[in-house]
């Protein structure tokens, strides 16, 4: 731990009063989200009254405005302005700092921050709004009286210069009023970018007057699809649904944004995730033929044209685009776009031989610089996902890479500039959680830890490529998100997590992290509670492993905070957790948090299974995709078995495009009944079972056999497929069995993430 760390935890475990001279409000810790660089605790005091006064250097007018309005509208202060000699704050210009760095020194006289830019003059604003009472948030009919703060010293500035959160507003629509208020978390927490995916296939968001039904018609959907994307039958709702943004509401949101240095990067898709645009003008499709807008969430081969009139159309849409965002960046998305219309389009085709272009995937990048010029020759710059770079990147783009790293990793060596938002950390419409009760979400399994534990620069990047790691983003996909609610419950706390990466910057000790975090959070949802924010509440969650010990199964619990009771039930019995609870026979593991007798939280129950092949000793051909190995080999045979909603828990593992051979040996010879498993399949996430297994044995004697089985499908979950076997082995015991597990391959033309190798998931070998 460096000095710095250590100074700091004995900087935070001091306890400082912040007490409200009128309410006399309870002592509280100094606790700041993000965490700043550099904080020292002077142990003494600052009364902080009503009315303060202020004097600010004129180039700091938008931050203290901000200030102004915050104070005014929650404890009912007045901000006077007075001259620098009297005021109880003083902002003064420091050229010598850094773009967004900022000081923040309290003293017994006052209060002085020194900033190079209003965005480091308004940052230093929101930690003092963090060291503030948290009912500030509130308005108050009476004002407030003076509060108490720590004498302190604070050198603040971010890791990143890229701190973003995405939201998609086409699968659901959000009113202005929303957007508003996301911005307001994003400037409470530091972040400077939010990314607004404005167009998909399910509805087209943002007002263009050359072309007005792209929201007249493009911004309604005749219904919705109910429930997940996966149920058998899928049903819909049979309600019109939709919205858009006028011309009028961007401005305003933009001016908001930029009234709290958040700049807004709209993403208008192309050329796939067209098919609202083409509900609305048919003819900037291929085959010109009328669709309407999806009503399902999916890939649509409903792309854009790569006729001329296209072309144009979408440089007039990205005109206006332009003048209404005055940001540097425009996002083009380039993602998952299905290249069927193109091949038997004659003008596409007509296109590909005059411009000498070889194939549809050469097609696609010479659309990308088609537009990429376009837009650079407005002074602007295109970002595009991960996609762009095939056949070619186009040659200023920044690269947002979502599949993975690996696509960021290549245009950073490339010397393009990249943010990082993997499926693996960053997709905030992922589980969070792994109880039963959760509200239904697209997928995956993201909790928060492994958020905080991201790291935006990955290891081994050299140090030219990784000054162009910009930073990293959440996305916000709403498929599973129809309300406001559902959005900020998804976001809270993951995005805090989030906001520590990008700006504080990674973690050395992820798992120390975690913990202090978790310590910190208290305060953080307090002033969401007053705020009125529906949030997730990791502090009550249980964190159950299931692990092998001297061939014993084990139990292990965890809960946030040590001192968490837990009551769990397990073959028949209901028993206070107080240490590993060892597992001899097959039943269910009940587990819950308790305060007194009074059940807090959610129950969480796993089936177990102590089976033969818990006590083989147990090897696998290629380690699994470190982005789902949470729960490593041991997942395959810890007698537990993975949740059928959501792979990337720590049961399930992930491999990606990888053949695998799975080993199990025992130093006794076994007679084996029955050999099990399952993987999981959520073809809209890329993850595909393998057709068939290859199983192979060997008997006590030495004599080898082998054997392909089949894959079926469940019958009780279709995101589940089965390997079973049973009822055909010999007779002899059996000393060694090798699984066979070939990739699914690539994923077939049509189907999300078409043309990228297919992911495999697995949970636990049984060996009855
Ligand atoms: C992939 S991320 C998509 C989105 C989906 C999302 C759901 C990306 C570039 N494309 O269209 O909403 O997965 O997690």
């Amino acid at each position: 731990m460096s000095v710095k760390a250590l100074l700091f935890l004995f900087l935070v475990a001091v306890v400082v009063t912040g007490c409200d001279t009128q309410s006399n409000e309870i002592a509280s810790e100094v606790v700041l989200f993000p965490q700043p660089q550099e904080l020292l605790l002077k142990g003494g005091t600052l009364r902080f009254g009503k009315d303060p006064t202020l004097y600010a250097d004129p180039d700091f007018e938008q931050a203290t405005r901000w200030f102004r309005h915050y104070l005014a509208d929650g404890p009912g202060w007045k901000l006077k302005t007075t001259t620098e000699a009297e005021a109880n704050i003083r902002i003064d210009k420091d050229t010598t700092l850094g773009a967004e760095a900022y000081r923040l020194n309290i003293s017994e006289k006052g209060l002085h921050i020194t900033a190079r830019t209003n965005a480091g003059a308004f940052y230093a604003l929101q930690t003092l709004r963090q060291l503030l009472p948290a009912t500030f948030e509130m308005q108050h009919t009476v004002p407030r009286g003076a509060v108490t703060l720590p004498t302190l010293e604070i050198a603040d500035a971010p890791a990143f210069s890229y701190r973003g959160m995405h939201l998609d507003v086409s699968r659901h629509f959000f009113p202005k009023e929303f957007i508003k208020e996301y911005l307001s978390y994003l400037a409470l927490l530091k972040m400077n970018t939010f990314h607004w995916h404005l167009t998909d296939d399910q509805g087209w968001r943002i007002e263009i007057k050359k072309y007005p039904k792209l929201t007249a018609q493009g911004a309604f959907r005749e219904e919705t699809l109910v429930g997940h994307y996966n149920d058998v039958p899928r049903t819909y709702d049979d309600q019109r649904y939709g919205g858009f943004y006028t011309q009028e509401d961007i401005k305003e949101i933009v001016a908001y944004a930029q009234s709290l240095n958040i700049r807004v990067i709209p993403e208008i898709e192309m050329p796939g995730h067209a098919q609202a645009a083409i509900s609305a003008y048919p003819e900037v499709g291929c085959t010109g033929e009328p669709v309407p807008v999806a009503t399902e969430w999916g890939i649509f081969e409903n792309v854009f044209c790569t006729k001329p009139e296209t072309m144009q159309f979408l440089k007039d849409v990205l005109l206006e685009v332009m003048s209404l965002f005055p940001g540097t960046y425009i996002h083009i998305g380039g993602d998952e776009a299905p290249k069927t219309h193109w091949k038997s389009c004659a003008d596409c085709q007509f296109r590909m031989l005059k411009e000498g272009i070889a194939s549809e995937d050469a097609l696609q990048s010479w659309f990308i610089e088609e537009i990429e010029s376009f837009v650079n020759d407005h002074g602007k710059q295109i970002i595009g996902w991960d996609e762009i770079l095939e056949g070619g990147l186009a040659p200023n783009a920044t690269v947002m890479s979502w599949r993975g790293v690996e696509g960021g990793i290549a245009a950073a060596e490339a010397g393009h500039d990249v943010i990082m938002t993997p499926t693996s950390h960053m997709y905030f419409d992922y589980y969070q959680d792994s109880h039963p009760e959760e509200p239904l979400a697209i997928g995956g399994y993201l909790p928060l830890q492994k958020v905080l534990a991201f790291s935006p620069v990955p290891e081994g990047l050299s140090p030219e490529a990784s000054h162009h790691i910009l930073g990293a983003q959440g996305n916000v996909w709403t498929e599973y998100m129809s309300t406001s609610e559902q959005v900020t419950y998804m976001i809270f706390p993951r995005m805090i997590a989030l906001s520590e990466v990008v700006w504080s910057g990674s973690k050395n000790d992820p798992e120390k992290a975690y913990s202090e975090l978790l310590h910190r959070l208290p305060k953080f949802q307090q002033r969401l509670t007053i705020k009125g924010i529906t949030h997730y509440n990791p502090l009550q969650r249980l964190d159950i492993t299931f692990s092998l010990a001297r061939d014993t199964l084990f139990a292990i619990v965890e809960t946030p905070l040590s001192n968490a009771t837990v009551r769990y039930e397990y073959a028949e019995e209901v028993q206070t957790y107080s240490a590993p609870v060892p597992l001899t026979t097959s039943g269910t593991f009940r587990a819950q948090m308790m305060e007194g007798e009074q059940a807090v939280g959610h129950a969480y129950s796993t089936h177990v299974k102590i089976h033969q092949g818990i006590a083989s000793t147990l090897s696998v051909s290629t380690p699994p995709h470190p982005a789902y190995d949470e729960g490593g080999i041991n997942a395959l045979y810890n007698g537990v078995l993975g949740s059928s909603e959501r792979f990337g828990d720590g049961e399930w593992l992930g491999f990606w495009g990888e053949d695998i051979a799975i080993a199990m040996e025992w130093n006794t010879p076994i007679a084996i009944s029955k050999v099990e498993t399952r993987f999981f399949e959520a073809k809209g996430q890329w993850v595909y079972a393998p057709k068939q297994v290859l199983v192979e044995w060997t008997t006590a004697e030495g004599m080898k056999y082998s054997k392909t089985i089949e894959v079926t499908a469940s019958d009780t979950d279709t995101s589940l497929r089965n390997l079973t076997w049973n009822g055909e082995l010999p007779q002899q015991k059996i000393k060694k069995l090798v699984l066979r597990i070939p990739s699914y391959g690539t994923i077939p033309q049509g189907a999300q993430g078409a043309g990228n190798p297919a992911w495999t998931f697995l949970d636990e070998l049984v060996i009855e």
